[in-house]
């Protein structure tokens, strides 16, 4: 049988994820998959160098949930951004560190120096396993789920990894995680997904600041 040509070219460089911020939004149905998928994506994100604390995991119920979810967690990270920001510089946000107003018996110890500032995230991965049943629900749930995360990412100028799996049954979607049940066990994609974001994160920062190395 003929070798199938389909499938990803690993990059020729290998991209640096030490100064990256990312967030994984993850669904819980069909949650054996999911946990090997986040782990697999996990497991780059650190070998190529992004740090524990910088890496942030959500989840929500349903793939349904991912584009809001994503969304949010974009936008919340400029926020919190804006807000390590101010803290460096002494400044008080939403009477949080305010002492101005409280009796001094629960006054908040003055702003304390951040070292390490949260910095808005550089990519995005959601993660679901959508398994088609017996009614529609599978392809409404594809069809809206795929539209709204590209819309997220176009929206946004943040990279969305489009880390949801589409199977036709419970086997496909086993494969690709790496957890197939005969003697190929697949390959899991989450890995693939945490390359991606390093490679789309560092890639976007330079292109925003028109490198094009
Ligand atoms: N969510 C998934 O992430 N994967 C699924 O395979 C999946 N199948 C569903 C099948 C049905 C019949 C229903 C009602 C929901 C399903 N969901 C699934 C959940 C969906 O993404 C969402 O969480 C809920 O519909 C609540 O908005």
């Amino acid at each position: 049988m003929n070798k199938s040509i389909k499938g990803l070219t690993p990059s020729e460089a290998r991209f640096d994820g030490s100064a990256l911020r990312i967030a994984i939004v993850h669904a819980r149905w069909n949650k054996e998959v999911i946990d090997a998928l986040v782990s697999g994506a996990v497991a780059k994100l650190k070998e190529r160098g992004v740090k524990e604390s910088n890496i942030v995991v959500q989840s929500v119920p349903g793939s349904f949930e991912l584009p809001l979810a994503c969304s949010k967690v974009i936008a919340g990270s400029h926020v919190q951004a804006g807000a390590t920001a101010g803290d460096l510089l002494g400044l008080t946000f939403g009477g949080s560190t305010s002492s101005l107003s409280k009796p001094a018996e629960v006054q908040s110890p003055p702003a304390t120096v951040v070292t390490m500032p949260n910095t808005p995230f550089d990519a995005v991965i959601a993660i679901g396993v959508l398994i088609k049943g017996s009614t529609m629900h599978f392809e409404y749930i594809c069809d809206s789920v795929s539209h709204a995360l590209m819309k997220v990412q176009l929206d946004t100028g943040v990279p969305v990894i489009f880390g949801v799996l589409t199977a036709l049954n419970d086997d496909q979607a086993l494969e690709r995680a790496g957890l197939g049940r005969g003697q190929d066990k697949g390959h899991n994609h989450g890995e693939d997904w945490g390359l991606a974001a390093v490679e789309m994160g560092t890639r976007s920062k330079q292109w925003a600041e028109g490198k094009f190395l």
